[in-house]
């Protein structure tokens, strides 16, 4: 028998909501049919939140991470029109989410976003989400391949140039893309159902392409690395094997059970031989085997403070947006910050950070003095430079406990106690779903319920271990459902034990 959601895409697409989202503009939202209330509106990228219901939350498409300043310009201006409600936060996709959205807003705010090219559509639910890339590439003197436009591609043919394609909307699941041209996997192919990485195909290394991964993901059933599909790509073929793949998992794919149903299960049924014969098939010629080695060599950058860009005289400024949340004329400022100091680009990027791009010698000075970098920094300390956090019970429906403020609170903290020698990347996601990606973290958690004195509190399943950039694996759960309450003492041990911490002297942390 079909799954509740499978019932619900036969009934209806949730694209078919684009012909009726001016209808659902008049009549207010609580007159809007459930199931196109909470379910089919994310087709259009528009979330119903029971926290803050008739003020909806939107989920951007950002390929690459690239956002122009009049795109955050617009941004902004649906932002700041939510008033005391609106609040916008950079994702783990390298993307951009809005909240405090009214209904009759909606159409406006589509038609803003067709201005400046940017798109909403196909974000969430069995559709493909942000397709992530190298938030440096095109300005990296040392990539290999510059994905941008690869990665527009891809979702202009999924999306349909942005307004939505029947094509790909009604998968089993979820599916993620990443295309890394960079050598230090700052996108972490080895989580996504399908990640291209850098690979010369021939020992002299002059034919450049991707060697292609499949099937990573997290959920709270289960946590799988991407696996090798032996096959390598020119870049010229990597939009059709994106088309050929989807259109095996989308045809294939397992959809009685929503646990089993990402692209993994697929590949666990059929043997990945099989599952490469059937995209081959699809794609209608013969697909190379894989290259011998990737080009993943180097440790991951997290890009924050100024770089030196592949243009002479011109570099890229990583801002830390603290668990990437931002207000309207925060927004604002970066689009004029962009403007001013560079040629209008940002990127975005997984660790929900920020960079300006484009910025001459001649002004690098003066843009480290602009108080908005007060508080979005460029030498933030070791620990708030590693943070990463999820949305949290503040928004999220199916969180367990708060992360965003209580992230910040612990690392302020911490950082206030202990002195570290170089970064930790702590990942928080409010429950085991993982979106925070505590699995590629050196200490991640996902919040549970756990005990203390007898009464349940909010606490955290604590994961340990991943490793990133080259030769990156998942992290393991070596502590379970330890009290939110307790976690200044167990992550300053682990700090201290693990991480070289020393703690401050006592006149340091007055100061
Ligand atoms: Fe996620 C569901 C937020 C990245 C795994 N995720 C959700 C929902 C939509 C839950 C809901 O019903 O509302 C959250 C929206 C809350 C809100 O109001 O913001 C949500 N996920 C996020 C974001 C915003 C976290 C963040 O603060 O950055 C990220 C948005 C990315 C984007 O721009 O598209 C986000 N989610 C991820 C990632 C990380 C990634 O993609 O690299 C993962 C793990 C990777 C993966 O998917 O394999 C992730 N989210 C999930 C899952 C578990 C999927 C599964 O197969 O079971 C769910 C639950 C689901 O889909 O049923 C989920
Ligand atoms: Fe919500 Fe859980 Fe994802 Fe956090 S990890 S955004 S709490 S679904």
């Amino acid at each position: 028998m079909a799954n509740k959601i499978e019932a619900l895409k036969e009934a209806k697409d949730g694209l078919a909501l684009k012909a009726e989202i001016a209808r659902f503009a008049e009549i207010g939202w609580e007159a809007i049919d459930d199931d196109d209330l909470q379910h089919r509106l994310k087709w259009l990228g528009v979330f119903f939140r029971k926290s803050t219901p008739g003020r909806f939350m939107v989920r951007m498409r950002i390929p690459n991470g690239l956002l122009s300043s009049d795109q955050m310009r617009v941004l902004a201006s649906v932002v700041e029109k939510c008033g005391e409600h609106g609040v916008a936060d950079i994702t783990t996709r390298q993307n951009i989410q809005m909240r405090g959205i009214l209904i009759e807003d909606v159409p406006e705010m589509f038609d803003k976003f067709r201005s400046v090219g940017l798109t909403s559509v196909q974000s969430a639910m069995d559709n493909i989400r942000n397709i992530t890339g190298s938030p440096v590439a095109g300005i990296d003197a040392n990539e290999l391949y510059d994905t941008r436009e690869l990665a527009i591609q891809v979702q202009n043919l999924l999306t349909n140039n942005g307004e939505g394609n029947p094509a790909f909307t009604n998968l089993p699941r979820k599916f993620n893309i990443a295309i890394a041209g960079c050598r230090d996997n700052s996108t972490h192919a080895e989580i996504n159902d399908l990640a291209f990485v850098p690979a010369f195909k021939d020992e002299s290394q002059e034919t450049f392409g991707f060697n292609v991964l499949v099937g990573g993901f997290f959920s709270s059933k289960r946590i799988a690395a991407a696996i090798p599909l032996d096959v390598w790509v020119a870049p010229e073929d990597v939009v059709a094997l994106c088309e050929a793949l989807l259109i095996v998992f989308r045809d294939n794919g397992l959809r009685e059970n929503r646990q089993k149903s990402r692209l993994m299960y697929l590949i666990d049924e059929w043997g990945i031989e099989k599952f490469r014969t059937e995209v081959e098939k699809q794609m209608g010629k013969p697909l190379a085997s894989a290259a011998a080695k990737d080009e993943i060599e180097w440790e991951k950058r997290d890009h924050i403070g100024v770089h030196k860009q592949k243009q002479a005289g011109l570099n890229y400024v990583g801002l830390q947006i603290p668990v990437g949340r931002m207000y309207a004329p925060d927004m604002y400022e970066f689009a004029r910050l962009a403007e001013t100091y560079g040629n209008g680009d940002m990127r975005l990027t997984v660790e929900q950070n920020l960079l300006i791009t484009h910025v001459s010698d001649e002004k690098v000075t003066a843009l480290l003095q602009e108080p908005l970098l007060q508080k979005f920094p460029v030498e933030p300390n070791n620990l708030m430079r590693g943070l990463v956090s999820c949305t949290g019970n503040q928004f999220c429906p199916v969180a367990i406990v708060e992360t965003k403020n209580r992230s910040l609170a612990l690392t302020k903290q911490l950082s206030a106690a202990y002195d570290l020698p170089k970064v930790v990347r702590i990942h928080w996601s409010g429950c085991p779903n993982s979106c925070a990606q505590p699995q590629v973290a050196d200490i991640g958690f996902t919040g549970c319920k756990a005990r203390k004195d007898g009464k349940v509190v909010d606490g955290v399943d604590i994961y340990m271990g991943g490793t990133v950039g080259k030769d990156a694996h998942l992290g393991t759960c070596v502590m379970e459902k330890v009290p939110c309450e307790d976690l200044y003492e167990v992550v300053g041990k682990l700090l201290v034990d693990r991480f070289g911490a020393v703690p401050k002297q006592h006149g340091e942390m007055i100061a």
